[in-house]
Order: structure tokens, then sequence, then C-alpha cells
């Protein structure tokens, strides 16, 4: 199957179109970031520094760190922006960029989100880190690709009751991050949960400045959420989105909040640069041992 000139847009140099990356710019092992500025701050730590590119809000550092070659790329905010990023992603490993065509022999990212999140929960505190275990996809992104082998009906049922979700929004969608990276990124330092990925930042995650919202007991009914064990801990922007794509697409990913404000306590990290640059040298160490 041919993939036509306007639906996998290449640039005049022969790069995806929104990202400005060839096929020899990217490591296997992908980071990645919602701010551009938050790309150094990773990179800063690279022995060294191969490539770099920028285009919109998506750039890129290529290096190596203590051996281990990664890519750190920023996605600006939101899913809308996290459909392009791993869309551009995959087919520059799984398409052929000369032929478009999709390769026979496919090739698995390891892409991990060091982001930015409001804890929903009163003991997961400020300038800790929460591990996604799930992501609970509540902007309908993943309603455009066909994923009943991705999707969890149980907890989803259980979560569309106990909220009392409005048949007007799309329906909440949970999706399990790779286990397999789960397990060597974690440690007695990650809290773990589930990641509710909202469409905004204000009405969208329950914030009311002066616009009434739809459902403002949300974020409570969200707390109290409890399907054996697993709770929504934190709602922020990328997370079930990077999910959801990597599964369907067959790569790994695992998403790492920073939490730098606790919504059940009303509270915001007093020094919230410190809080990702933590998180930001836990991550780097736990990749540089993954053998693959
Ligand atoms: C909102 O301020 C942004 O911050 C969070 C949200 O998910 C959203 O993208 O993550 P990042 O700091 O990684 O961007």
């Amino acid at each position: 199957m041919l993939i036509k000139e306007s639906e996998l847009i290449l640039n005049p140099d022969g790069s995806v179109y929104h990202l400005n990356l060839k096929p020899e710019h990217i490591a296997n092992t992908i980071i990645l970031v919602g701010d551009q500025n938050r790309v150094e701050k990773v990179s800063k730590h690279f022995d060294s520094i191969e490539f770099e590119t920028q285009k919109r809000e998506f750039k890129t550092h290529t290096g190596h760190y203590k051996g281990k070659r990664i890519s750190v790329l920023s996605t600006g905010i939101g899913p809308d922006n996290i459909d392009i990023v791993l869309n551009e992603l995959d087919a520059l490993v799984n398409i052929d960029l000369e032929s478009r065509k999709p390769k026979s022999t496919l090739k698995s990212l390891h892409i991990i989100r060091i982001g930015t999140s409001g804890s929903l929960q009163k003991d997961i505190p400020i300038d800790s880190f929460v591990l996604s275990d799930y992501g609970l996809d509540l902007n309908g992104l993943l309603h455009f690709y066909q994923i009943d082998a991705i999707k969890n009906p149980d907890i989803e049922q259980a979560f569309i009751k106990q909220t009392h979700w409005s048949k007007d929004k799309a329906t909440p969608i949970v999706v399990k991050n790779s286990l397999w990276l789960e397990k060597k990124l974690e440690s007695s330092a990650t809290f773990k949960g589930m990641t509710a990925t909202a469409l905004g930042f204000y009405g969208p995650q329950g914030r009311i400045l002066r616009l009434p919202i739809e459902n403002p007991d949300l974020n409570n009914k969200m707390d109290c959420f409890n399907y054996n064990g697993i709770r929504v801990t934190n709602l922020e922007m990328e997370t079930s989105a990077i999910y959801g794509l990597s599964k369907l697409l067959g790569h790994h990913a695992v998403s790492l909040n920073a939490i730098i404000a606790n919504r059940a306590t009303g509270n915001f990290s007093k020094n919230p640069a410190k809080a990702v640059e933590n998180l930001i040298i836990y991550t780097l160490n736990k990749i540089a041992k993954i053998d693959s």
C-alpha cells in the first residue's frame, strides 16, 4: 500500500512534516516532554549532543547519556499534539519514506514521558513522582482509531458509573502502559496509579475561574474512584494518548510526572523546576541501565 503525499507529508529535505526529523536523527529511546524549554534541561546532562532541530513546538535533541543513545523531543501541550508526535515518530521507524510503504519488519520504540501534573490524592504530595500504570483517556482522541483491542471495559464502565460521566462527552477509555518498561522505570520513589488525560487545562480539569462547568464535582468523584485498588492519581494532558497510540503502533511507553500541584489540598509546589530536575535525573539514570 502506497501512502499518498497528502497523507504522509514530507518536507523538501525528506524530513517528516511537523517534527522536521529524518530516520537517522532519532534514537530507539525517546523522552517526550511537554515544554520545549525542558528539552535542554534533559540534554544538558548528555555526554554529547549529535543532532538538534526545532519546528513550531516540536524541538528535538539526540545524544548519548552514560553511553546510551537517547532523543528528547517536546510535544507541546495536549493530546492533539501527541497524535502528530506518535504518528510521525512511528513513520520514521516503520515506514520507508522513499517507497512510501510500511516496512515488513517493524521496530518498537521505547517512549518515556517526563511531564508535570496535578495530584488528585491528598496522600500523593507535591514534588513526588507518579508513574502511570494506566492512562484514562477523557479527551476523545483515541475514538478516531480502532481501539477494541486496547480498551479495558470493566474499569471504563466503573468510572462512568462513579462519575456520572455525561453521554455528551467522549466515552472514557482506559489503556495500560508497557509493563516491561514500567518494571525498568519504577522504584520506591514512584507512586503508581491511573493518570487522567484531559482535553484542556481549565474546564476539562474542573478549574473554575469565571465560567461555570458542566460537572463541578467531577474531581471529587474521580478522587474517590477505586476499581480493585486502581485509583485516579493525577490529571494532565498527554499520557493516555501516548499509551493508546503506542499500544496500537507497537511501541513501549511509560509516563512519569512530577507532581507540581495538589488539586485535593489546593497547594502548588514552591519549586516546580527542582521537582522536574529531580525527575529528569531519576529517569535518565533508569534509562541508562536498560540494555536494549
Ligand atoms: C499544562 O500546563 C501542561 O503541563 C502538563 C500538562 O500535561 C500540559 O501539557 O505537562 P507538561 O509540563 O509536560 O507540558
